[in-house]
């Protein structure tokens, strides 16, 4: 990881790549000072990360080790930097010779300090964890997220701020989510569990704990989307995104716009229908149409639910959360149980799809960054959470995925269109109408069931 991020983040230096000898800084070189050296920390953190004359770590997809001829060191520059001097201090001429010619130069590097320094030196680049001979493989996250959920050119910045590399894999539901863990996936670090997964995860003992100071971006989340049921302190989750569920639909095919969730159980539209292929989000929604909430632990009412949505299937055409979108503006669909962000995207590239939470009200959800207790790379995973929250990458996020940001700071960078527009931010009223899904603790076993025949029948 990039040092002098690291230090930006406040974490602790890491294992990683050191910063690597450039031609333009001729003989600065991180094996023997240690990056771990507060003064060459010091000298790094002045200069900015933008400049492109020295990288302070390998470039995406190369090792650290530097050339060959750039592994010796001019221990004067090395005095000069275990001396604290500044970037600039350290940037030697480019015509300079790598070796002392001068005879008092020569001098000063035979007297014993320099010696007991220059030895000194070497043990603590030896004991240095990123003391590998330059073969430091680069640091990779994973992150395992929604689908349609991440924006490409924000996952580059922060690959090049960072030097770390980023890989990302989606799943359509939580339940998707949570299966893969408990299924023995390993080696994600990142994961964006939905309100009631994350208490789920949290019970099961999947989530690490987070340190808040890493994320000092969390101070600009908005202060009522902080501390919610799900995580009262925050212990093991930051507020990333949020949304709405309700129905998408096209104004061309519809007669009017749907105002009850009864919609979707409209004959004129058979085959014309998609539901989320999400568990809980279909429950809600016929618990809902029903007047009902969507966390009931009432099992007559869940059956009731699950007759409905039988009576239901014969319309439905497809139960996906991963193409609504396409289907809608293909036409295959005219209405579209869906969540918000997704519908205002395709409403993008087709105006006459709108969105509207039916008047009986449906879910509100927020999606969070959490850390898997099996990271094996917490502190890069906490800076990559943090880097998420700054404002100006939050916005970037919000204006490609077209939901919410939970970060306040970020709303002002939007375009009108999208810090304005009511189906992304909804108005307090609608809110109002809305319910969180909570666990149902051992009752999601008879929804479970209640799914699975749902499906499979
Ligand atoms: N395509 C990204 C959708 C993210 C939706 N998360 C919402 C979960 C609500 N239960």
């Amino acid at each position: 990881m990039n040092q002098a991020a690291i230090k930006e983040q406040g974490l602790s230096a890491h294992t990683g790549t050191g910063p690597v000898a450039q031609p333009g800084n001729p003989l600065l070189f991180a094996r023997v000072v240690s990056p771990h050296h507060p003064d060459v920390l010091a000298a790094f953190r002045r200069r900015s990360p933008a400049d492109s004359a020295v990288r302070y770590s390998a470039p995406p997809g190369s090792h650290a080790a530097p050339p060959a001829r750039l592994q010796r060191v001019n221990p004067v520059v090395r005095r000069k930097a275990s001396r604290g001097l500044t970037h600039a201090g350290l940037r030697a001429p480019a015509t300079r010779h790598p070796f002392p010619t001068h005879p008092q130069e020569k001098v000063l590097l035979c007297s014993p300090v320099l010696v007991i320094a220059f030895a000194f030196l070497l043990i603590l680049a030896a004991c240095s964890p990123s003391s590998d001979n330059g073969n430091a493989k680069k640091v990779t996250l994973h992150l395992f997220t929604w689908s349609d959920y991440t924006e490409e050119t924000v996952v580059k910045e922060f690959e090049r701020r960072f030097g770390i590399h980023v890989m990302t894999d989606t799943f359509g539901s939580n339940e998707e989510l949570l299966a893969k863990l408990q299924g023995g996936a390993s080696g994600y670090d990142v994961v964006v569990p939905s309100d009631y997964m994350v208490s789920i995860m949290i019970k099961q003992g999947l989530l690490a704990e987070l340190d808040r100071s890493k994320v000092p971006n969390l101070a600009q989340v908005y202060a009522h989307l902080k501390g919610l049921y799900y995580d009262p302190q925050n212990t093991y989750s930051i507020p990333y995104l949020w949304g709405t569920t309700g129905i998408g639909y096209n104004a061309e095919m519809v007669s009017s716009p749907p105002q009850s969730w009864q919609a979707l159980w409209d004959e004129r539209y058979k085959g014309k229908i998609s539901l989320l292929n999400d568990e809980r989000e279909v429950f809600s929604m016929a618990l809902r149409s029903a007047g009902e909430s969507l966390n009931t632990v009432d099992l007559v009412k869940l059956e009731a639910a699950k007759v409905r949505l039988m009576a239901q299937k014969p319309l439905v055409k497809a139960y996906t959360s991963e193409n609504y979108d396409q289907l809608l503006i293909s036409g295959e669909v005219a209405l579209a149980h869906g969540w918000s962000g997704t519908i205002v995207r395709a409403a993008a590239e087709k105006p006459s799809i709108k969105y509207v939470i039916p008047q009986e009200g449906g879910t509100i959800w927020q999606d969070n960054l959490c850390i898997l207790k099996t990271s094996a790379h917490k502190h890069e995973a906490m800076a990559f959470v943090n880097f998420l929250l700054e404002p100006q990458m939050a916005a970037q996020i919000t204006t490609k995925v077209k939901y919410a940001s939970a970060n306040e700071a970020a709303r002002v960078l939007l375009p009108k269109e999208i810090a304005q527009n009511p189906a992304i931010y909804p108005s307090q009223d609608t809110v109002a109408r809305l319910e969180w899904i909570k666990d149902v603790g051992e009752t999601i076993k008879a929804y479970d069931r209640a799914w699975t025949e749902l499906k499979v029948k």
